[in-house]
């Protein structure tokens, strides 16, 4: 199994089901990351900078310069790179 060395960045909050999910695979992996706060009805301008969408989550590896949305595709990259 490999480990990052920088840490992940997730864009994500707390009510949000898809970033749930994520960071349970984050944790289920104990992999350490950084939440980045979004609010639920705030603006998302941060977000469409990092991602080009303004969905969450969105996974930044600056390990494998990948900025990430969609959860099952995060869930999938995580499982890949770091399973
Ligand atoms: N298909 C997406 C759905 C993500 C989604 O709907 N996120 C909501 C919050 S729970 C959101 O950010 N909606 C605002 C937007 O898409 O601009 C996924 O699985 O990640």
């Amino acid at each position: 199994m490999s480990e990052p060395d920088e840490m992940l960045e997730l864009y994500q909050f707390e009510g949000c089901p898809y970033c749930k999910k994520v960071r349970e695979k984050l944790t289920e992996l104990q992999i350490d990351f950084v939440a980045r706060q979004v609010r639920p009805n705030g603006d998302r301008a941060r977000v469409e900078e990092v991602s080009g969408q303004t969905g969450v989550p969105v996974l930044v590896d600056p390990n494998t310069d990948t900025t990430m949305p969609e959860s099952d595709d995060i869930v999938d990259y995580l499982e890949e790179h770091y399973g």
